[in-house]
Protein backbone atom coordinates (compact mmCIF):
# COMPACT_ATOMS: atom_id res chain seq x y z
CA UNK A 1 0.00 0.00 0.00
CA UNK A 2 1.64 3.17 -0.80
CA UNK A 3 2.66 5.43 2.08
CA UNK A 4 1.06 8.74 2.49
CA UNK A 5 2.94 12.12 2.63
CA UNK A 6 0.80 15.29 3.90
CA UNK A 7 2.99 18.79 2.67
CA UNK A 8 1.62 21.83 4.30
CA UNK A 9 1.65 24.90 2.29
CA UNK A 10 1.23 23.11 -1.10
CA UNK A 11 -0.87 25.33 -2.70
CA UNK A 12 2.05 27.07 -4.27
CA UNK A 13 5.93 27.74 -4.37
CA UNK A 14 8.51 25.23 -2.89
CA UNK A 15 5.49 23.52 -1.18
CA UNK A 16 3.91 22.91 -4.40
CA UNK A 17 7.08 21.43 -6.27
CA UNK A 18 7.98 19.45 -3.38
CA UNK A 19 4.23 17.60 -3.70
CA UNK A 20 5.11 16.73 -7.12
CA UNK A 21 8.50 15.52 -6.55
CA UNK A 22 6.95 13.16 -3.84
CA UNK A 23 4.00 11.76 -5.62
CA UNK A 24 6.48 11.00 -8.29
CA UNK A 25 8.34 9.00 -5.84
CA UNK A 26 5.27 7.21 -4.71
CA UNK A 27 3.33 8.44 -1.86
CA UNK A 28 0.14 9.35 -1.79
CA UNK A 29 0.34 13.29 -1.41
CA UNK A 30 -2.26 14.82 1.17
CA UNK A 31 -1.37 18.86 0.19
CA UNK A 32 -2.97 21.02 2.99
CA UNK A 33 -3.51 25.10 2.51
CA UNK A 34 -6.21 27.70 2.76
CA UNK A 35 -6.56 28.22 -1.07
CA UNK A 36 -8.57 25.57 -2.25
CA UNK A 37 -8.80 26.37 -5.62
CA UNK A 38 -5.01 26.24 -6.57
CA UNK A 39 -4.69 22.79 -3.95
CA UNK A 40 -7.36 21.40 -6.28
CA UNK A 41 -5.43 22.20 -9.32
CA UNK A 42 -2.40 20.59 -8.32
CA UNK A 43 -3.84 17.37 -6.96
CA UNK A 44 -5.72 17.39 -10.55
CA UNK A 45 -1.96 17.29 -12.18
CA UNK A 46 -0.89 14.94 -10.02
CA UNK A 47 -3.55 12.29 -10.30
CA UNK A 48 -3.35 13.22 -14.41
CA UNK A 49 0.13 12.43 -14.25
CA UNK A 50 -0.38 8.88 -12.48
CA UNK A 51 0.19 9.95 -9.00
CA UNK A 52 -2.15 10.11 -6.19
CA UNK A 53 -2.97 13.35 -4.18
CA UNK A 54 -5.84 14.57 -2.39
CA UNK A 55 -6.12 18.76 -1.61
CA UNK A 56 -7.63 19.81 2.25
CA UNK A 57 -8.11 22.83 3.51
CA UNK A 58 -5.57 23.69 6.44
CA UNK A 59 -4.48 26.84 8.04
CA UNK A 60 -1.67 26.17 10.68
CA UNK A 61 -2.48 28.85 12.29
CA UNK A 62 -5.68 27.96 13.59
CA UNK A 63 -5.70 25.22 16.02
CA UNK A 64 -8.90 23.66 15.11
CA UNK A 65 -8.34 23.80 11.29
CA UNK A 66 -5.54 21.74 12.65
CA UNK A 67 -7.41 19.66 14.55
CA UNK A 68 -9.65 18.96 11.19
CA UNK A 69 -6.97 18.38 9.17
CA UNK A 70 -5.87 15.99 11.27
CA UNK A 71 -9.18 14.12 10.77
CA UNK A 72 -9.44 14.19 7.65
CA UNK A 73 -5.94 13.10 6.77
CA UNK A 74 -6.72 9.91 9.20
CA UNK A 75 -9.98 9.14 7.08
CA UNK A 76 -6.96 8.48 3.92
CA UNK A 77 -4.67 6.64 6.43
CA UNK A 78 -1.55 7.20 8.33
CA UNK A 79 1.10 9.37 7.06
CA UNK A 80 4.46 8.51 7.62
CA UNK A 81 5.60 11.67 6.41
CA UNK A 82 4.74 15.14 6.86
CA UNK A 83 6.37 18.27 5.78
CA UNK A 84 6.16 21.68 7.47
CA UNK A 85 6.51 23.75 4.60
CA UNK A 86 3.65 26.61 5.12
CA UNK A 87 5.85 29.85 6.10
CA UNK A 88 5.44 33.99 5.59
CA UNK A 89 7.56 36.64 5.65
CA UNK A 90 7.27 40.10 6.94
CA UNK A 91 10.15 42.18 6.55
CA UNK A 92 11.39 45.71 8.23
CA UNK A 93 12.84 47.58 11.00
CA UNK A 94 12.24 45.92 13.89
CA UNK A 95 10.52 49.13 15.60
CA UNK A 96 7.65 49.79 12.44
CA UNK A 97 7.36 45.51 12.96
CA UNK A 98 3.54 45.46 14.22
CA UNK A 99 2.09 43.15 17.20
CA UNK A 100 0.25 41.12 13.94
CA UNK A 101 3.07 40.62 11.90
CA UNK A 102 5.12 39.50 14.20
CA UNK A 103 2.49 36.83 15.84
CA UNK A 104 1.41 35.81 12.28
CA UNK A 105 5.19 34.76 11.49
CA UNK A 106 5.30 32.99 14.96
CA UNK A 107 2.33 31.28 14.71
CA UNK A 108 2.38 29.77 10.91
CA UNK A 109 6.37 29.53 10.68
CA UNK A 110 6.76 27.97 14.08
CA UNK A 111 3.36 26.96 16.54
CA UNK A 112 1.70 25.64 13.12
CA UNK A 113 4.96 23.42 12.47
CA UNK A 114 4.37 22.48 16.23
CA UNK A 115 1.00 21.89 15.83
CA UNK A 116 0.90 19.88 12.60
CA UNK A 117 3.76 17.77 14.04
CA UNK A 118 1.72 16.74 17.18
CA UNK A 119 -0.36 16.06 15.61
CA UNK A 120 0.93 13.07 13.65
CA UNK A 121 3.40 11.89 16.60
CA UNK A 122 1.83 9.55 18.45
CA UNK A 123 0.73 7.00 15.70
CA UNK A 124 4.34 7.45 13.82
CA UNK A 125 5.53 6.24 17.34
CA UNK A 126 3.50 3.49 17.87
CA UNK A 127 4.88 2.44 14.06
CA UNK A 128 8.80 3.24 14.73
CA UNK A 129 8.66 4.88 11.48
CA UNK A 130 8.24 7.92 9.62
CA UNK A 131 10.01 10.98 8.42
CA UNK A 132 9.23 15.07 9.94
CA UNK A 133 10.92 17.61 7.42
CA UNK A 134 10.58 21.38 8.39
CA UNK A 135 11.41 23.79 5.26
CA UNK A 136 12.94 26.28 7.27
CA UNK A 137 15.54 28.75 5.37
CA UNK A 138 19.18 30.32 5.35
CA UNK A 139 17.42 32.97 8.59
CA UNK A 140 17.17 29.89 10.59
CA UNK A 141 21.04 29.49 10.75
CA UNK A 142 22.54 33.05 10.32
CA UNK A 143 20.48 36.68 10.80
CA UNK A 144 19.40 38.94 7.97
CA UNK A 145 18.29 42.74 9.00
CA UNK A 146 15.41 44.02 8.87
CA UNK A 147 14.02 40.51 9.57
CA UNK A 148 13.82 40.07 13.25
CA UNK A 149 10.51 38.12 13.38
CA UNK A 150 11.17 36.09 10.48
CA UNK A 151 14.64 35.01 11.54
CA UNK A 152 13.30 34.42 15.11
CA UNK A 153 10.42 32.24 13.71
CA UNK A 154 13.01 30.07 11.94
CA UNK A 155 15.90 30.32 14.61
CA UNK A 156 13.28 28.57 16.80
CA UNK A 157 12.28 26.44 14.14
CA UNK A 158 15.78 24.89 14.01
CA UNK A 159 15.29 24.61 17.70
CA UNK A 160 12.37 23.04 17.62
CA UNK A 161 13.57 20.45 15.23
CA UNK A 162 16.73 19.51 16.84
CA UNK A 163 14.94 18.85 20.08
CA UNK A 164 12.31 16.38 18.46
CA UNK A 165 15.23 14.83 16.49
CA UNK A 166 16.85 13.50 19.90
CA UNK A 167 13.82 13.11 21.34
CA UNK A 168 12.29 10.57 18.39
CA UNK A 169 15.64 8.82 17.70
CA UNK A 170 14.72 5.93 19.95
CA UNK A 171 11.33 5.63 17.57
CA UNK A 172 13.10 5.46 14.66
CA UNK A 173 11.51 8.67 13.31
CA UNK A 174 13.84 10.45 11.40
CA UNK A 175 14.14 14.76 11.75
CA UNK A 176 15.16 16.71 8.87
CA UNK A 177 15.56 20.44 8.56
CA UNK A 178 16.25 21.86 5.32
CA UNK A 179 18.02 25.74 4.97
CA UNK A 180 17.33 26.85 1.68
CA UNK A 181 18.43 30.44 0.35
CA UNK A 182 16.53 32.58 -1.93
CA UNK A 183 14.30 30.60 -3.89
CA UNK A 184 12.10 32.18 -7.19
CA UNK A 185 8.55 31.55 -5.99
CA UNK A 186 5.59 33.79 -5.13
CA UNK A 187 7.01 34.44 -1.69
CA UNK A 188 8.88 37.42 -2.96
CA UNK A 189 5.78 39.07 -4.83
CA UNK A 190 4.02 39.98 -1.53
CA UNK A 191 7.13 41.71 -0.26
CA UNK A 192 7.77 45.23 -1.07
CA UNK A 193 10.83 45.89 -2.89
CA UNK A 194 12.87 44.80 -6.40
CA UNK A 195 14.29 41.34 -5.93
CA UNK A 196 16.64 39.69 -8.00
CA UNK A 197 14.33 36.42 -8.26
CA UNK A 198 15.45 34.68 -12.53
CA UNK A 199 18.84 34.73 -10.23
CA UNK A 200 17.26 32.83 -6.74
CA UNK A 201 17.71 29.03 -6.71
CA UNK A 202 14.66 27.02 -8.66
CA UNK A 203 11.52 25.83 -6.85
CA UNK A 204 11.86 22.58 -8.66
CA UNK A 205 15.53 21.71 -8.92
CA UNK A 206 15.25 22.57 -5.13
CA UNK A 207 12.64 20.26 -4.63
CA UNK A 208 14.06 17.23 -6.25
CA UNK A 209 17.22 17.49 -4.52
CA UNK A 210 14.99 17.92 -1.27
CA UNK A 211 12.91 14.55 -2.26
CA UNK A 212 16.08 12.96 -3.34
CA UNK A 213 17.91 13.24 0.32
CA UNK A 214 14.80 13.13 2.63
CA UNK A 215 14.11 9.44 1.38
CA UNK A 216 17.80 8.44 1.81
CA UNK A 217 16.80 4.91 2.65
CA UNK A 218 17.78 2.41 5.82
CA UNK A 219 19.53 3.82 9.22
CA UNK A 220 21.38 7.04 6.88
CA UNK A 221 19.13 10.87 7.61
CA UNK A 222 20.65 13.69 6.13
CA UNK A 223 19.74 15.54 9.70
CA UNK A 224 20.42 19.54 7.88
CA UNK A 225 20.25 20.48 4.64
CA UNK A 226 21.88 23.95 3.77
CA UNK A 227 21.14 24.42 0.10
CA UNK A 228 23.01 27.56 -1.49
CA UNK A 229 23.17 29.30 -5.10
CA UNK A 230 27.02 28.54 -6.03
CA UNK A 231 27.31 32.66 -5.69
CA UNK A 232 26.47 32.81 -1.96
CA UNK A 233 23.35 34.51 -0.73
CA UNK A 234 22.17 37.80 -1.82
O1 LIG B 1 6.44 30.66 -0.21
P1 LIG B 1 5.08 30.98 -0.96
P2 LIG B 1 7.63 29.64 -0.53
N1 LIG B 1 -1.77 27.86 6.71
O2 LIG B 1 4.63 32.27 -0.38
C1 LIG B 1 1.14 28.53 2.62
C2 LIG B 1 10.60 28.97 3.19
N2 LIG B 1 11.65 29.67 2.47
O3 LIG B 1 7.18 28.49 -1.29
O4 LIG B 1 -2.54 29.05 2.63
C3 LIG B 1 -1.49 27.03 5.69
O5 LIG B 1 5.24 30.86 -2.42
C4 LIG B 1 0.61 29.20 1.37
O6 LIG B 1 -0.69 28.70 1.05
P3 LIG B 1 -2.09 29.48 1.27
C5 LIG B 1 9.47 29.85 3.66
O7 LIG B 1 9.77 30.48 4.87
C6 LIG B 1 11.39 30.33 1.31
O8 LIG B 1 8.75 30.42 -1.03
O9 LIG B 1 -2.95 28.91 0.19
N3 LIG B 1 -0.67 27.34 4.69
C7 LIG B 1 1.58 28.72 0.31
O10 LIG B 1 1.19 27.47 -0.20
C8 LIG B 1 8.36 28.83 3.81
O11 LIG B 1 8.42 28.20 5.07
C9 LIG B 1 12.42 31.01 0.68
O12 LIG B 1 -1.81 30.93 1.17
C10 LIG B 1 -0.12 28.57 4.69
C11 LIG B 1 2.87 28.55 1.09
O13 LIG B 1 2.53 28.52 2.49
C12 LIG B 1 8.67 27.79 2.72
O14 LIG B 1 10.01 28.01 2.35
C13 LIG B 1 13.70 30.99 1.19
C14 LIG B 1 -0.36 29.49 5.70
C15 LIG B 1 3.81 29.71 0.88
O15 LIG B 1 4.12 29.80 -0.46
C16 LIG B 1 7.80 27.94 1.51
O16 LIG B 1 8.00 29.23 0.97
C17 LIG B 1 13.93 30.32 2.37
C18 LIG B 1 -1.23 29.10 6.74
N4 LIG B 1 -1.54 29.92 7.75
C19 LIG B 1 12.90 29.65 3.00
N5 LIG B 1 0.33 30.63 5.44
C20 LIG B 1 12.24 31.77 -0.59
N6 LIG B 1 11.10 31.64 -1.28
O17 LIG B 1 13.14 32.51 -0.99
C21 LIG B 1 0.97 30.40 4.29
O18 LIG B 1 15.16 30.35 2.89
N7 LIG B 1 0.70 29.17 3.83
Amino acid sequence: MAKIAVITGASQGIGRSLAHQIAKTGYKVVAGARSMDKLESLAGEINNAGGTAFALSLDVSDSSSIDNFKKEVEKLGIPSMVINNAGIGRFGPTDEVSREDWDIQLNTNLRGAFLVTKAFLPKMKRDQEGTIVFINSVAGIQPFSHSAAYVASKFGLRGFAAALREELREYNIKVISVHPGAVNTPFWESIPGEFPTEDMLDMDVLAENIVHNIQSPGNLTVEEMIIRRVGGDF
